[in-house]
């Protein structure tokens, strides 16, 4: 890796505490980060992991009032549940902190403090919506109307979740507050601004010159926003629920979520460093890379950036914002709302141990270049007949194996022979373009390549057949297992990052330890969340910094059973095992997913399916089309409207929708042409009494004359019944 830096601070987007974590959020976000960061470690960088809670903005305060607790109640939940979840999946930040802690609060006012003092804002003063009921602006997502784009109802101020498109308030067609359903008005109020307009030139030359190696959904989003010409975009808000703006008669004003939530990351930086944070912000041999989803963009790229170049005071800009595309579920969007998603929290209750399978399959799925889905039945396929079949499969032939024909010693390996050469240099091979493809962000291609060395070991032993040859030649098999052994080290060393509970459990099995930054075993597993230079430098200095000194390593690896630290430096040695190396007993490494957990899964999703549908008919059913213009009397007077009943009923032929009725009216006999054939069979209508507008001027469907028309009545969702009388009358009564 090109070294011109000495450390890499590395940011995840703060969830917005008003919910729990999805899949999504996963494949997006936290799991190429961790994989990311593992994988510095393990070359022995020094990285910093930073995440937290966004703990303000209107998402909270609108789940607030639907859940009738207070703010703060709900970020208190969704913290710990988002906390719990992230670590159950071993990725394990160095610190989560929260936007609502004190040393945040500080920072955030401060900072606009400083803008504000420097004239860095500039004032405006705007017509918003205010619902006169609450009495109180409505941010963006407390107006709900109807999307002026592709006429969704439910659409929010700020965006509409059924077509994406990004809205303002303005837009919406027929805005009702989210508070009271009141239609809003618009009052005056004024706000703080932040002229991006300012820093254009300075940032197209920062990305538009500067970073074209950006992944392109990022650049090009960029360059987009910076050729339609930059805005002055408002950072204060007229709400309850935020850092307050600091500056006099801004009452009941608060910072905007985004001009604060960014400031988190350096507020978490600092809460967990308070001595050193600035070396890793300010310093311009500290690498700084943010992982987000892709509605994060213009925040990470533009604003944030334009913020920290207006503050100056040397703080340093990301070196790369890689950003996924979003992940849909079984074909649809996920959404929070709808309850169509994954959750992580349920995941974790519901598969435990299999914590592994979903790093596995977010990542062989990660949406890093167009949105992609997960699958329920993917999902199953992938642990089955890859991390089952392939390279458990594997690891246990060679574990088992070497117990039993050599006592759990690793053999001596004896002379090679062309296969056995093959597979081993496949390996650096492997590591290289797997070296390449992380420090280039592509995930998904990095895991096909340590998947790669697992397929190569399973067909070497497949090939080489150890169980046969041990029946004549057993120095042979040794010189098999032994290079079996190797690779399963190679993958212990190349799956860290990506299954990093399967890693261990390979070490385990092979008695070997990892320096893996500050995760260095110790009998009990170290927490990663321990960074803290000065009392906890050890666990820093030892474990990372010269943690590729294997003397030093094997000191500080008090009482374990191994004798072997890996590194990945190791990656593809041909004697990572030194022979005669005890290792230990075979252990399932993945299990297979039967069927009957995949359906419960999918029936849960189903149920939600159904439970919409049926929801979004009865919606349709009951909509109701507006009143048409007026009539007279007299016009009304005009239409001759009576009771009849229907003598013959046949379908007219080569139609869907037609019916031929054969009516006596009490003044003839007669027939109608009506389009009901799709709620009524020719059967359905003999005998019935109906209702019919007589006088209409006759018409020729289908080649057959048509003398008047059935009244029906419509529903909204197209369904229609005719109308009768409520009990059976003369034909011809006159109805008005
Ligand atoms: N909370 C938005 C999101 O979850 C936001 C990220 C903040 S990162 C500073 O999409
Ligand atoms: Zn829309």
């Amino acid at each position: 890796m090109e070294k011109n830096h000495k450390r890499t601070l590395v940011t995840c987007a703060l969830p917005y505490a008003n919910g729990p974590v999805h899949i999504g959020h996963l494949a997006g976000v936290y799991v190429p980060a961790d994989i990311y960061v593992r994988y510095l470690r393990m070359r022995g960088e020094d990285v910093l992991y930073v995440c937290g809670s966004d703990e303000h903005g209107v998402p909270i305060t609108i789940k607030a009032r639907q859940q009738g607790c207070t703010p703060q109640d709900i970020v208190d939940k969704y913290h710990k549940i988002i906390k719990d979840s992230f670590s159950g999946l071993g990725i394990n930040f160095d610190i989560y902190g929260r936007t609502s802690s004190e040393v945040h609060e500080k920072n955030a006012s401060e900072f606009f403090r400083k803008l504000y003092d420097e004239g860095k804002f500039i004032t405006k003063e705007s017509e918003q919506y205010y619902d006169p009921e609450a009495k109180t602006f409505l941010a963006d997502r407390y107006i709900v109307g109807t999307c002026p784009k592709c006429g969704a109802e439910g659409a929010y101020g700020d965006q509409c979740e059924k077509c994406g498109s990004t809205l303002s308030p303005e837009e919406l067609i027929n805005p009702k507050s989210k508070l009271s359903g009141a239609e809003p008005v618009k009052k005056k109020t004024t706000h703080w601004y932040l002229p991006l307009n300012r820093y254009e030139e300075w940032l197209s030359k920062w990305i538009l010159e500067g970073h074209k190696e950006w992944r392109s959904n990022v650049y090009g989003q960029c360059k987009s926003w910076i050729d339609g010409g930059l805005q002055p975009r408002a950072v204060s808000r007229d709400l309850d629920w935020g850092v307050p703006v600091p500056v006099e008669g801004a009452e009941g004003k608060v910072l905007y979520v985004w001009f604060d939530a960014p400031i988190g990351y350096i507020s978490n930086t600092q809460e967990l460093l308070p001595q050193s944070w600035e070396q890793w912000w300010k310093s311009d041999d500290t690498r700084l890379v943010h992982f987000i989803g892709k509605d994060n963009i213009v925040f990470h790229c533009i604003v944030f950036p334009s913020m920290l170049k207006a503050y100056g005071d040397g703080y340093i800009l990301p070196d790369n914002v890689p950003a996924n595309e979003f992940l849909n579920l079984e074909g649809d969007k996920i959404s929070t709302s709808r309850n169509w998603a994954v959750w992580a929290h349920e995941y974790l209750e519901q598969f435990p141990g299999k914590e592994d399978v979903m790093r596995y399959v977010l990542t062989a799925n990660a949406p890093e270049t167009k949105d992609n889905d997960f699958s329920w039945k993917d999902f199953q396929a992938r642990n089955n007949s890859e991390l089952v079949a392939i390279f458990g499969n594997f690891v246990n032939r060679a574990i088992v194996l070497t117990h039993k024909y050599f006592g759990g010693k690793v053999p001596a390996c004896g002379e090679l022979l062309d296969i056995d050469r093959e597979v081993l240099a496949s390996i650096p091979e492997l590591r290289a373009s797997l070296e390449r493809n992380i420090e280039g962000y592509h995930f998904r291609e990095a895991l096909k390549d340590a998947m790669s060395i697992a397929r190569a070991g399973n067909k070497y032993i497949s090939d080489t057949e150890p169980w046969k040859v041990a029946k004549t030649d057993m120095e042979r098999t040794g010189t098999i297992l032994n290079v079996c052994l190797q690779i399963c080290a190679d993958l212990a060393i190349a799956f860290e990052p990506f299954t990093p509970f399967a890693s261990e459990k390979l070490r385990k099995m092979l008695r070997v330890c990892i320096c893996a930054g500050v995760d260095h075993r110790q009998g009990e597993q170290q927490t990663v969340n321990t960074y803290k230079p000065g009392e906890g430098a050890a666990i820093h200095t030892v474990s990372v910094a010269s943690s590729f000194d294997t003397a030093a390593l094997r000191a500080s690896c008090p009482g374990a059973a191994c004798n072997v630290c890996l590194n990945w430096d190791k990656l593809g040695d041909a004697a990572i095992l030194p022979e005669g190396h005890e290792i230990g007993e075979a252990e399932l490494l993945f299990a297979k997913i039967e069927d009957e957990a995949i359906d419960a899964q999918l029936a849960r999703l189903e149920a939600i399916r159904a439970e919409r549908e049926a929801a979004a008919k009865a919606e349709a059913a009951s909509a109701v089309t507006p009143q048409k213009d007026e009539c007279s009397f007299e016009q009304f007077a005009k239409m001759d409207i009576r009771t009849a009943t229907v003598l013959e009923a046949e379908r007219v032929p080569k139609t869907d929708k037609l019916l031929k009725l054969t009516i006596d009216t009490g003044i003839d006999k007669r027939v109608i042409v009506s389009g009901i054939a799709q709620f009524y069979s020719p059967e359905d209508m003999l005998g019935k009494q109906i209702c019919i507008l007589a006088n209409l001027t006759p018409r020729v469907i289908r080649g057959i004359e048509s003398h008047g028309m059935i009244l029906m009545a419509r529903q909204g969702d197209g369904k229609m019944r005719f109308i009768t009388p409520q009990e059976t009358l003369a034909n011809g009564a006159e109805i008005g």
